[in-house]
């Protein structure tokens, strides 16, 4: 029963997906053809009002300026959103990597059983992507809030490095990342940022099995160690930002809770209307590259820049 159950739901889409995303791929294999599909990828970059109206924006814009300078301790929580303006694929909603695709049943460890080459495949292409991508606006300037504020973590969902690439130092990758290869059987774990890698699927050195992407899958659990930070940082900061991301996978999608029912205020940065729209403090309705400079602009540079250097 279960098996079948697997079958039904995991185990036959990919198969039958297969073709479909060797199309994608290659449809998407130049950058400017990814952006384009991109929500919130325009460059002329205006904040989405949907059903909130100028004033309206402007006024939560003043009050999250007000709140983002008497915050001490600043917690920012970022998704595929985030790098979106980057030219990398989100996951849900428009542009998406799983618009057609259901993300249960490609980043699991079933998929990649069944399939490691087609699953390799994708990560490759991933990588290509990336690879050439650039940190946006929004991602530096989360670097300079960092260098700004007393205590500042940045708890991350995205794979793909722009962070670090960007200059941020306290940036807490809980979805593991894509630019590192581990082994299925020993212990084997790497950095190799070749892309495309030169062996598809590549092999470990070590026990000559497969390796696997060192991201994190549906039904695996977290790296403990930085979950346990992701969690401390937003049970213990004074102002959340949650950015380009629909907060729909858990356990990340509760630190938002987690960091309100501390005390927390939280403001979400977002193209669209998500899940928490409705439960945050403020919802910052536009692309992360528009608004994260402007919220920059409220916090003055403290002495806090020259302790931290
Ligand atoms: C812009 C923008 C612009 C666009 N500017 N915004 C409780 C209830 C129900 C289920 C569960 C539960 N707890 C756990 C589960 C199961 C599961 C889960 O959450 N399922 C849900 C689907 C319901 N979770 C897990 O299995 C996790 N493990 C776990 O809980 O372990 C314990 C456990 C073990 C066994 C059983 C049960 C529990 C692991 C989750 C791993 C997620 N992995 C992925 C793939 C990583 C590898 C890869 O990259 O291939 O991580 S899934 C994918 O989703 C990826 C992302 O990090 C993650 C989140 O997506 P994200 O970042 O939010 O992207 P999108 O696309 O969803 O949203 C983008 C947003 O940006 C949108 O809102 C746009 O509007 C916005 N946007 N352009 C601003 N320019």
């Amino acid at each position: 029963m279960a098996t079948h159950y697997l079958k039904e739901r995991t185990l036959h889409p990919v198969y039958e997906l297969a073709a479909d995303l060797m199309i994608d791929f290659r449809s998407l294999s130049r950058p400017g053809d990814v952006s384009h599909r991109l929500p919130g990828a325009s460059t002329k970059i205006q904040p989405l009002y949907g059903s909130t109206t100028l004033p309206a924006y402007h006024r939560d814009m003043e009050q999250a300026l007000t709140w983002l300078r008497e915050a001490q301790s600043i917690c920012v929580l970022t998704g595929a959103g985030v790098s979106a303006e980057s030219g990398i694929p989100t996951f849900r909603g428009e542009g998406g990597l799983w618009r057609r695709f259901r993300a249960e049943d490609l980043a699991t460890p079933e998929a990649f059983a069944t399939d490691p080459k087609i699953s390799w495949e994708w990560y490759d292409w991933r990588r290509q992507v990336i690879a050439k991508a650039q940190p946006n606006p929004g991602h530096l300037a989360l670097v300079e809030l960092e260098r700004r504020v007393p205590t500042f973590t940045l708890v991350t969902q995205n794979v793909d490095g722009l962070h670090h690439r960007a200059g941020s130092r306290n940036v807490i990758p809980v979805h593991g990342d894509i630019w590192t290869v581990r082994c299925l059987e020993c212990a084997y774990s790497h950095k190799d940022e070749r892309a495309p890698l030169p062996e598809i699927p590549p092999r470990c050195p070590a026990a000559a099995v497969l390796l696997r992407p060192g991201v994190v899958w549906f039904g695996e659990s977290l790296p403990v160690e930085p979950w346990r930070a992701a969690e401390a940082a937003a049970g213990k900061c004074d102002l959340l930002l949650v950015a380009g991301t629909s907060a729909v996978v858990m356990p990340v999608g509760g630190l938002v809770g987690k960091a309100r029912h501390a005390g927390a205020r939280v403001i979400e940065i977002n193209a669209d209307q998500t899940r928490i729209s409705n439960t945050v403090d403020l919802s910052l309705r536009g692309p992360f590259g528009d608004i994260l400079p402007q919220l920059l602009s409220a916090v003055p540079i403290q002495h806090a820049q020259e302790i931290k250097d």
